[in-house]
């Protein structure tokens, strides 16, 4: 069994901390906001008082916070882990961040250190019942030493060499952005066509875009949207989307549409929300 640091108990870290605890692995964590850790020590994990406190002694070093900016304050800000890393040890980024920061950190981290990207799709269920889809980008010898590691925490795709598997994140999440504003606006059309919401979302669950009606329908009838996960996150990543394409890249217009619908839901209020609240917004909508 590995030694293992875990940075980032938000919604996401807390559960996979939890499995790999569970596992087997001696864990040390750290979170910004200390309280979070208090599930994790109940389940005999140590604290630590800094990201690079966390580190020493550590075979891997787990990150899985918000944003870009979140990783770039664990990793190269005050008592960040890059001082006290020390030969041989991996760092295992699960955050949705970007192929652009992924390399930027890559090009940053002492070179005795190896960098794996390893972003999820899933989420909280997903997270807690080992049920995650693990996108890898590593090499084959770095692939070979997390496998084990990520086993228990889901399916784990090795998609690439480094950087592939926050870049396969990046488009997964495009799909994920357009299919829950095409939800939106299909019920939005359908309000104004008549057709009862009910016999509707009977439809759609047959539709190009089921699996999205099936995973966010009690939400939508309920119109509560507690986060699973949260709405500014969703933005975050149409915007990541946004930078991959940036220069000579392709034209996504759709994406473009998603990330105006969920821009529009944040300044409603909803950032803190599960993202599906943006059907909310685009319902609540006129032309
Ligand atoms: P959450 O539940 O919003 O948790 C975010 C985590 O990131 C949480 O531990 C935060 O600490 C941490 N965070 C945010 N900003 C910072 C800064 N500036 N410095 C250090 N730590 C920070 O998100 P999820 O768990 O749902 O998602 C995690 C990732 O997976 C994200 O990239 C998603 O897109 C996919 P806090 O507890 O607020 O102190």
């Amino acid at each position: 069994m590995a030694k293992l640091a875990f940075l980032g108990l938000g919604l996401m870290g807390t559960p996979i901390a939890a499995r790999l605890i569970e596992a087997g692995h001696d864990l040390t964590v750290w979170n910004r906001t200390s309280g979070k850790t208090r599930p994790l020590v109940d389940q005999g994990a140590s604290v630590a008082s800094s990201p690079a406190e966390a580190v020493a002694g550590a075979d891997a070093v787990f990150t899985m916070v918000a944003t870009p900016e979140a990783l770039e304050q664990v990793l190269f800000g005050d008592e960040g882990v890059v001082g006290a890393l020390s030969p041989g040890q991996r760092v295992i980024d699960m955050s949705t961040v970007g192929p652009q920061m992924i390399a930027s950190v890559a090009r940053r981290l002492p070179s005795h250190v190896t960098l794996v990207d390893a972003p999820v799709r899933g989420s909280v269920p997903e997270a807690s019942t080992g049920r995650l889809e693990i996108y890898v980008g590593a090499s084959q010898a770095a692939f070979d030493y997390v496998q084990p590691l990520l086993d228990p925490l889901g399916n784990v795709h090795h998609v690439g060499g480094p950087g592939a598997g926050a870049a396969t994140k990046v488009v997964v999440n495009l799909t994920l952005g357009v299919a829950i504003t095409a939800l939106g606006e299909a019920l939005a059309l359908a309000d104004t066509l008549g057709i009862e919401r009910t016999t509707l979302l009977d439809v759609l669950v047959d539709s190009p875009i089921g699996p999205i009606v099936r995973g966010k329908r009690a939400n939508i009838e309920s119109g509560t949207y507690p986060p699973t996960f949260k709405l500014s996150l969703a933005l975050k990543d149409l915007r990541l989307v946004g930078e991959s394409a940036a220069g000579s890249g392709p034209d996504l217009r759709l994406a473009a549409a998603s990330q105006s619908w969920l821009e529009q839901a944040a300044r409603d209020g909803a950032a803190d929300l599960d993202f599906s609240a943006v059907v909310a917004t685009i319902l609540e909508a006129r032309s």
